[in-house]
């Protein structure tokens, strides 16, 4: 057997300098799929300038935005300014119809943008006016042309407030318009990186995306240890709904299983994605990363999810994670019930709530009033009228 294997690891460095060799045949024809990463709006923005930076191979960064003076500072292979004469090149004021509009306006240059496009990742942040309003009709524009859209959209902290309405909003328009939406949910940033300020949260967040749509393309477009092809992301990505993400990163000896352990403790968004229908688990390890780790990495993460999903796994080694994996799984078809996924308690819900509180007749502890009229003036009955608590 021994003699088998020192055989197969020879001939497998050997056709690897074969492949490298054979690259220009059919030149004309690359069989690689067009792939494009939009980031709308300020977030989006954002994540598509660390993206760049980051360099994704294989794949083009287009950033669009109300936004003049944002759009100015940053680096992508184009850059769009929307509803020029709507703004003025002065962003959307959180208004998430101005951003719609500004995308509306210009369809003719996206949907020349877009043609031909395989797969399309759309980023932005949910909760101000460009990325909400624009985001979901990029993702219709893409849909339109035949790509698969996939939407990266983060969901605003607890403290932004009425901006989480227009979150919800927004990401009900986006899972209506691509084909899957990950959701992640800026709050639970907090486990991560609990002290950090929040501009610096964001750029985690930046970073996160980042790494995951570099992490898909290029299991995609370079040859990996285990490759992920255009078609299958397609498979998976094409199930629709929301999905959620878990990432994970161990240097440990038993790396296969600690990661695991933190991918399960820190989901980006807090639902229970056990019934899920697919699942896309990207690994990225040195060459000490085994097949047999892959494989109990993938195996672990996807136990409790439904008996027919469909899971795909891709392995990529890289020479600067020597001794580390590190893992970001998507799980897709996740539904709460007969709805969609969203985060836990929604805003709107918690609102709704507080509103209930205000409005309902408080039944008073009668043995604390302490009354400063005469009694007859005091109406126990009358619910939030008693202010006679001490
Ligand atoms: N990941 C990330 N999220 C951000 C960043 N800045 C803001 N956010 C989040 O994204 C939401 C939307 O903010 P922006 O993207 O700045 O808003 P916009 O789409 O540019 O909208 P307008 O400025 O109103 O035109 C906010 O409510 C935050 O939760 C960032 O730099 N990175
Ligand atoms: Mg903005």
């Amino acid at each position: 057997m021994q003699s088998i294997i020192n055989a197969a690891v020879i001939n497998s460095e050997r056709e690897k300098e074969m492949k490298c060799s054979m690259q220009n045949y059919e030149d004309d024809f690359d069989g690689q799929p067009r792939i494009v990463i939009i980031g709308c709006g300020g977030a989006g923005n954002n994540t598509i300038n660390r993206l760049h930076n980051m360099g994704v191979s294989g794949a083009e960064t287009i950033a669009i935005n109300t936004d003049k003076q944002h759009l100015d500072m940053i680096q992508s292979d184009k850059r769009i300014l929307i509803g020029k004469s709507l703004t003025k090149g002065l962003g959307a004021g959180g208004y998430p119809d101005v951003g719609r509009k500004a995308a509306e306006m210009a369809r003719p240059t996206l949907e020349t943008l877009l043609e031909s496009v395989d797969l399309c990742f759309i980023t932005a942040g949910m909760g101000g006016g460009t990325g909400t309003g624009s985001a979901p009709v990029v993702a219709q524009i893409a849909k339109d042309q035949g790509a698969i859209v996939v939407g990266m959209v983060s969901y605003p902290f607890d403290v932004e407030k009425a901006r989480l309405i227009r979150a919800e909003d927004g990401l009900e328009a986006m899972a209506k318009s691509c084909d899957s939406v990950i959701l992640l949910d800026n709050n639970r940033l907090k486990s991560f990186v609990p002290n950090l300020p929040l501009a610096q949260s964001f750029s985690v967040m930046d970073q996160l995306i980042g790494e995951t749509v570099k992490g898909i393309t290029e299991t995609i477009t370079e040859p990996s240890l285990i490759n992920i092809d255009y078609a299958d992301v397609r498979a998976i990505m094409s199930k629709g709904g929301v999905a959620t993400m878990l990432v994970g990163e161990s240097k440990q000896q038993n790396k296969a299983e600690s990661v695991v352990r933190e991918c399960l403790s820190n989901p980006m968004l807090d639902i229970d994605y056990r019934g899920a229908t697919g699942a896309l688990i990207h690994i990225t390890g040195g060459s000490d990363l085994t097949l047999i780790e892959s494989e109990e990495i993938a195996s672990s993460l996807t136990y409790e999810l439904d008996p027919h999903a469909d899971v795909i796994w891709g392995a990529r080694i890289r020479n600067d994670m020597e001794g580390k994996v590190r893992v970001l799984a998507i799980m897709t078809g996740v539904k709460n019930g007969d709805a969609i996924a969203q985060p836990k308690h929604p805003y709107r819900v918690r609102l709704e709530e507080m509103d209930q509180k205000i409005r309902a007749p408080k039944t008073p502890d009668v043995g604390r009033i302490k009354p400063r009229m005469p009694s007859a003036a005091c109406d126990l009955a009358s619910g939030p009228d008693i202010f006679y608590f001490k």
